[in-house]
């Protein structure tokens, strides 16, 4: 059982992949994405749920990452955990589509990975939800992928503008976002809930 705060006992880089022939083992372990534009925080979120050990790089230069890259996260008393950290969407003028060659890099895993539970799907609270973030939601919805939405740099603006900030990404996504913020540090508990509830869903046969 995991209990929070979540203890970890180690957090272990499995590899970096750029292509479906490349993934790490489709094994037995829960294993959940984080996804997103670039620069919405996905990383620095990923820093703060391994309690902020460094092996996650937090990028200055968005947009450049096309890996995915996939952790190995050991909890006290509780499962073996895969996580992936995929590359953003949303470079320059680029849409998100399903010709580019990341796209399909990104859309073959989301659909042959049967060990993946959950996408935390990564907003900016600052921003509206673009069309290609509608056009992402859509997609992961047809093909029947459970999304997590969290509501990123809350810090960013006051507190009285959270519901107005969420609304959209609640209509989009039919459940309301985790709002988060790495910085303050603000809403891992509430993350690592969501992970609990995968969890709990798989140990009772997905009941
Ligand atoms: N104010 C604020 N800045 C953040 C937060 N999360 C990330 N950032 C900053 O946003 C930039 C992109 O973060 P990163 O985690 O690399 O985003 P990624 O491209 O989605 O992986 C970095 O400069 C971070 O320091 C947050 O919660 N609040
Ligand atoms: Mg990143």
């Amino acid at each position: 059982m995991i209990k929070i705060p979540v203890v970890l006992s180690e957090v272990t880089f499995i590899k970096g992949s750029t292509s479906v022939s490349n993934l790490p083992a489709n094994d037995e372990s829960i294993e959940f994405a984080v996804a997103g534009k670039s620069n919405v925080g996905k990383s620095s979120l990923l820093r703060l749920l391994f309690n902020n050990r460094k092996m996650v790089k937090v990028s200055r230069t968005p947009g450049r990452t096309r890996e995915i890259n996939f952790f190995r996260v050991d909890v006290k008393d509780g499962p073996s955990l895969v996580v992936a950290d995929l590359p953003g969407y949303g470079y320059a003028k680029v849409p998100m589509s399903m010709r580019e060659e990341w796209g399909t890099f990104i859309t073959d895993y989301l659909q042959s990975r049967t060990m993946l539970k959950a996408v935390f799907l990564l907003f900016d609270a600052r921003r509206d939800v673009s069309e290609d973030e509608y056009e992402f939601i859509e997609w992961l919805k047809i093909n029947n992928i459970k999304v997590f939405p969290v509501l990123t740099k809350v810090d960013q603006i006051p507190k009285t503008h959270w519901g107005k900030a969420s609304i959209s990404v609640t209509e989009a996504c039919g459940m309301r976002p985790v709002m988060f913020s790495s910085l303050k540090p603000l809403g891992i508990d509430d993350i690592w809930r969501k992970v609990i509830s995968l969890v709990n869903e798989e140990s009772d046969g997905g009941t």
